[in-house]
């Protein structure tokens, strides 16, 4: 039968990729052994302060939104490090931090990454979406040409590293690396919000090993997601959505 992702995540835990080293009989653990427990440095609020924050940090959370139309205008290099450095807080799978953002800023670089993929976003749309998916965008108003990809001060392409390798050479198995990576990406969102600015969370589709080649990342880092960081073009338009109310989301026992 057919493999869920599931299974996929499952196999990841195993050296299943014939490719790449593998950990034979190395039990010792990817961590030090003697690793100390500090004190939790741990933020204690009241309750009051706690509602107060969650309802601001909603309030703000829900403006955001997907932007397609970007503004040119630069954004200084040290809000994109601090967001990174945001999504570097996520948690991980037995702390293996699996990911690498690769930041663009040059326009060739851009224009480099733009061609990639509207060349197979072209294709996307006109042979492999199919008349259900590309009727289910329409709304949307998306096509192949992605003016973004090179309007957008930075590129974010975030990389999952499914393995890595340790100290001695042999591989470090990067347990939950999708869901891992989810989560930074998540934050990075977040992060991105916060500073005022705004993104795209795509996905390019059959894009992955082109644009992996194109900034020379390694063969254990698969392309997860692809995010234009800048301001918002004047008169920007986003698609008029609502958001699901709680009692649609949240079911309590
Ligand atoms: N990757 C294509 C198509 C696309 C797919 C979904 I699902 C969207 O929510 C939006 C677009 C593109 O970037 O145009």
């Amino acid at each position: 039968g057919k493999k869920t992702d599931d299974m996929i995540q499952e196999e990841n835990l195993e050296s299943s990729d014939s490719e790449s080293p593998k950990e034979e009989d190395d039990v010792s653990p990817a961590l030090p052994k003697d690793l100390k427990h500090i004190p939790l440095n741990f933020e204690k609020l009241s309750e009051e302060e706690a509602h107060l924050r969650s309802t601001q940090f909603f309030e703000s959370m829900n403006k955001r939104r997907t932007v397609r139309h970007f503004s040119t205008k630069p954004v200084p290099k040290e809000i994109i490090c601090n967001i990174i450095k945001t999504a570097g807080t996520a948690p991980s799978g037995a702390h293996t931090q699996p990911w690498t953002y690769v930041v663009v800023s040059s326009p060739e670089m851009k224009q480099n990454v733009r061609e990639i993929i509207e060349d197979e976003e072209e294709i996307n749309y006109k042979k492999r979406m199919g008349k259900v998916w590309t009727t289910d965008l329409e709304p949307l108003k998306t096509n192949w040409i992605k003016e973004y990809l090179t309007e957008a001060p930075y590129l974010i392409l975030i990389f999952k590293q499914t393995y890595s390798f340790r100290e001695n050479g042999r591989k470090k198995l990067h347990y939950y690396n999708e869901q891992s990576v989810s989560i930074a990406a998540g934050i990075l969102l977040a992060a991105i919000h916060y500073a005022g600015l705004v993104s795209l969370t795509s996905t390019p589709l059959n894009c992955g090993p082109a644009l992996r080649n194109l900034l020379g990342r390694p063969s254990n880092e698969k392309l997860s997601l692809l995010l234009p960081v800048g301001y918002p073009a004047e008169e920007c338009l986003v698609p008029d959505l609502q958001r699901k109310p709680l009692d649609e989301i949240m079911i309590e026992f």
